[in-house]
């Protein structure tokens, strides 16, 4: 049982607090300390059932609210957002472990989110084209969908759902969100901005819960017409498969295995920067995080000993504390994971270079950033995610072997060259085969406003972010108005006088 002082709090169905019809609680540890942080509702499908008709209800008046009206309400949101960045980074930082520097970037780009998605309430653009007859007209309007379901990943418990999140809502649809479990206190804050900007009961409605009970029971329900969906490939794929049944659109951002390559001509301490941050930043726990370290020719001997020695430095700890670099797994089970593919790496033959030890004295979840290299391509670490902070290096003769290397893995989300040779720099912007490939700079970074999303196992051809989303979130009608009085007839009245 969790001690009596730790706050509690419910799901939100049509505009109000509700308890879970189970009574059940879930508790949220703290990945610093091991502690328990909160305790959220563990609903079931009586709860999502209620929530979806909430969302249902609210659809008409919705839907038929002005886009720029709908976009104001986020506007409002992104006002409380900026007021509430800091109190909510801190919820963020200590119930998901990231550091509160990069906490604050996460609720940002929900911010940057808001901008432009409140912003697109006044564009949401149809097209038009000339008519092939006379006196007629046809062009196109965007109409939202209706109820979508969103599931979010606990990495970034406030920024990925706001990719979802407001797009759907500014095309007009109303959202059942069910957040993730390791993390929902921030999202419940988010959430709490959007309610406070003014957005009417039941157009946005949270529940919280496992993904088994109350996820499946949102991917399930016939009432939810689209969903989107961030995690692992292996539940994008039942995802896809229970909506491709029902025909429900679906988008998916899974998995990812991103490669560095680093030229023999890379600037060596940008190099040494770049993926130090692309692997070690956030733990690893990112879906872009650097997991490959593709080194071509001799330029190891200019990167790996800095590389090494910066790793081994870096502080591990209290993600609030200011001189942390590192802060703590998001949990005791993804630790033991992260550790399992360390050791499977070893024993296919890997050579470990720093790190790879459980630290034995602190009670939170912490893992050494860790460095194998000689990993063998095709084995356990050179194709697997794992979600954590390590990263395995290849070795190659050329950039066409890199490419290869880079290319040989099922996902395919983020990628990044390091080269002063703008042939080489070019060659692999054309040949590598992922969502988002980087010139020198890191695999993660990506900014709000541009498309986010993989190839291959990393999803299924959607993206989110900048303008992609709104295509999701929307249907087209195509509307036709002919104004000649007399009935025209497309494909035969329209055969020109040259014909006859
Ligand atoms: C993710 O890891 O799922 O590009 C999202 C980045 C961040 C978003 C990552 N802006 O690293």
């Amino acid at each position: 049982m969790s001690p009596p002082e730790v706050p509690s709090f419910r799901n939100h169905i049509l505009g109000r607090d509700r308890e879970p019809r189970s009574g059940l609680y879930l508790d949220v540890v703290d990945p610093s300390r091991g502690t328990v942080l909160s305790r959220f509702p563990r609903s079931d499908a009586r709860d999502v059932d209620e929530a979806v008709a909430a969302a249902r209800g609210a659809f008409p008046a919705w839907a038929s609210t002005p886009a720029p009206a709908r976009g104001e309400v986020l506007f409002r949101a992104a006002e409380l957002l900026k007021q509430r960045k800091d109190a909510i980074a801190r919820v963020l930082s200590r119930e998901m472990g990231k550091r509160l520097e990069e906490a604050r970037g996460d609720v940002q780009e929900a911010l940057d989110t808001a901008w432009y998605a409140g912003s697109e309430g006044r564009r949401l653009f149809g097209r038009t084209a000339p008519s092939e007859l006379r006196e007629k007209v046809g062009w196109t309007v965007r109409r939202p969908l209706g109820v979508v379901g969103v599931l979010t990943a606990w990495n970034f418990p406030v920024a990925v759902p706001s990719w979802k999140i407001l797009p759907a809502l500014v095309c007009g649809n109303t959202v059942v969100w069910k957040p993730a479990e390791e993390a929902p206190e921030s999202g419940a804050l988010f959430a709490q901005c959007l309610w406070d900007a003014g957005l009417p009961p039941g157009v946005l409605n949270v529940v919280h819960g496992y993904g088994e009970e109350c996820g499946a029971a949102l991917v399930a329900h016939p009432d939810v017409q689209a969903l989107t969906f961030t995690g692992s490939t292996a539940v994008g794929r039942l995802l896809a498969e229970s909506a491709g049944r029902a025909l429900k659109r679906v988008s998916l951002e899974l998995g990812g295995k991103n490669p560095v390559i680093a030229m023999p001509d890379a600037d060596p301490e940008l190099c040494v920067d770049g993926v130090l941050w692309g692997a070690f930043g956030t733990a690893g726990q990112r879906c872009t995080a650097t997991s490959r370290l593709i080194l071509v020719g001799d330029v190891g001997d200019r990167i790996l000993p800095a590389l090494v020695a910066r790793a081994r430095a870096l502080r591990l700890g209290d993600p609030e504390d200011p001189t942390v670099e590192v802060g703590p797994l998001v949990s005791a089970r993804q630790r033991e994971r992260v550790h399992g593919y360390v050791q499977t790496g070893l024993r296919e033959g890997a050579e470990l270079l720093c790190g790879g030890v459980l630290p034995v004295t602190e009670p939170g979840f912490f893992y050494p950033p860790t460095v194998l290299d000689r990993v063998a391509r095709g084995s356990t670490l050179a194709m697997e995610e794992v979600f954590g902070p390590v990263l395995a290096v290849l070795r190659v003769r050329d950039l066409d072997e890199a490419i290869a290397v880079a290319n040989e893995v099922p996902y395919g989300l983020s990628s990044s060259i390091f080269t002063r040779d703008v042939n080489a720099a070019f060659r692999a912007v054309e040949r590598i085969e992922a969502g988002i490939t980087y010139v020198n700079a890191p695999t993660i970074g990506a900014e709000a406003h541009f498309p986010f999303g993989g190839v291959k196992c990393t999803g299924n051809g959607h993206r989110e972010g900048g303008w992609a989303p709104y295509e999701f979130f929307t249907e087209l009608k195509t509307v036709y108005v002919d104004y000649s009085g007399t009935l025209q007839r497309a494909q035969i009245d329209n055969r020109g006088d040259a014909e006859r």
